[in-house]
């Protein structure tokens, strides 16, 4: 650990941050939206940017001394710009929801028609779940998967999107598998003049990594996360045609947020300006290859991976259907053993979201450990040992220790 001042003045908390270090470092993580960050990022949001405040934009803030925090947000933006040719990017949102909320603020008022993809689907709740701002304020249509191919049928979005006549159109995910549509999605949103909204929270490495197309070019607008595949600091940004920039900048501030976290943006500057880098390409090619290494490993051992595979960094296991297992139970089977994953409603699922039918896997941090192909059949062994001794507390015991053997054969940014 690296952080002697905490060490010497508040053990506590230290002997805390500890402790979820050698989690990190011993176990397997394959939790699809986590991600491990670079040292440099790491301290960028342990800087002294943290002090300031600068409600605003570059140039016009309502606090004084922001001549170099303005730098700082400039950079952030254009390094994103470059990265997505985006004619227009907003760093300033705090995480993926409050995003989604300014888009939604921006373009729209509240009862306006929105499309967004079922959550129990694979959406995401500000993707219009009842109980979200996006449920509770705009009148959401659902679009699913089809109940045989666990694929989004593009003609039934169409003919669901001609029905409705939607103001936006919402393209996203937080548990899909296949590639997104994102050029059908324009053309349908064309016919009816409907606005194009991608929340590319999870791919946004991917796509940086020049692996999937990239909708920011023809969409209105996309929005990210900046800490997933993208491997940034916990935060957002929004990408925008010029057209909606000023309604888009006015509803993250002050629409949604006060002052924007400015050594935050210090390390999304960073993390773009990784993305940007050659090294970045092979990082996004390989957590492709690793998630369909680690899928065919695990059908190889009789479990159902939802739509039969993936096309990017994470796939659904319906666990229950192959194996008689709950999504609830292997979470904490698995987490008993170091392996970090999410129990996941799969499409049509009969269970609870509480309790459902499957889990999330996903390998952008494996691979940011240097994890290859070869090792996902490893981690595949491994996580169906754990599984079939569920029941067994000795072999799970030995089989921690297997984890634990495995994980640390691979170094983790930021800390090793
Ligand atoms: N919580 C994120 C995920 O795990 O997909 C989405 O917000």
């Amino acid at each position: 650990m690296i952080y002697p001042t905490i060490q010497t003045e508040d053990p506590a908390v230290y002997e805390i941050m500890k402790r979820e270090e050698q989690r990190q470092k011993e176990g397997i993580e394959l939790i699809a939206s986590e991600n491990y960050v670079s040292r440099a990022v790491l301290e960028a949001m342990g800087s002294t940017l943290t002090n300031k405040y600068s409600e605003g934009y570059p140039g016009k803030r309502y606090y004084g001394g922001n001549e170099i925090i303005d730098q700082v947000e400039s950079l952030a933006v254009e390094r994103a710009k470059q990265l997505f040719n985006a004619e227009h990017v907003n760093v300033q949102p705090l995480s993926g929801s409050p995003a989604n909320l300014a888009v939604y603020m921006g373009l729209l008022n509240p009862g306006d028609k929105v499309l967004g993809f079922s959550l129990d689907q694979g959406g995401h709740l500000s993707h219009g779940h009842p109980l979200n701002f996006s449920g509770k304020l705009y009148t959401i249509i659902p679009y699913f998967a089809e109940k045989e191919t666990e694929v989004i049928d593009m003609d039934k979005v169409e003919e669901i999107a001609l029905r409705e006549k939607p103001k936006m159109i919402l393209a996203g995910f937080s548990a899909y598998s296949r590639d997104f549509d994102w050029k059908r999605f324009k053309a349908i949103a064309d016919k009816i003049g409907a606005f194009t909204f991608a929340d590319i929270a999870h791919v946004a490495g991917l796509i940086a990594g020049k692996q999937l197309e990239n909708p920011v070019p023809y969409f209105d607008v996309v929005s990210t996360t900046t800490h997933k595949t993208l491997r940034g600091p916990r935060g957002a940004m929004i990408m925008c045609k010029e057209q909606f920039a000023s309604a888009i900048d006015k509803a993250v501030f002050p629409g949604v947020q006060g002052g924007p976290h400015d050594h935050i943006n210090a390390a999304k500057a960073i993390a773009y300006g990784e993305a940007l880098k050659p090294e970045f390409t092979n990082y996004a090619a390989q957590i492709i290859k690793n998630a369909r290494a680690l899928a065919t490993a695990l059908q190889g051992k009789g479990y159902r991976i939802v739509s039969g595979g993936t096309d990017n960094h994470l796939m659904l296991v319906d666990l229950f259907g192959s194996k008689q297992i709950t999504g609830k139970e292997a979470e904490k089977c698995l987490e008993h053993v170091g392996i970090s994953i999410n129990k996941n409603m799969i499409p049509f699922d009969p269970r609870k979201p509480m309790d459902p039918s499957g889990i999330r896997v996903g390998t952008p941090a494996v691979t940011t450990r240097g994890c290859m192909e070869k090792d996902m059949q490893t981690v595949a062994d491994l996580m169906d040992e754990a599984l079939m001794n569920r029941s067994d507390e000795n072999k799970l015991t030995e089989i921690k220790e297997k984890v634990k053997q495995f994980a640390l054969r691979f170094p983790v940014p930021g800390v090793e």
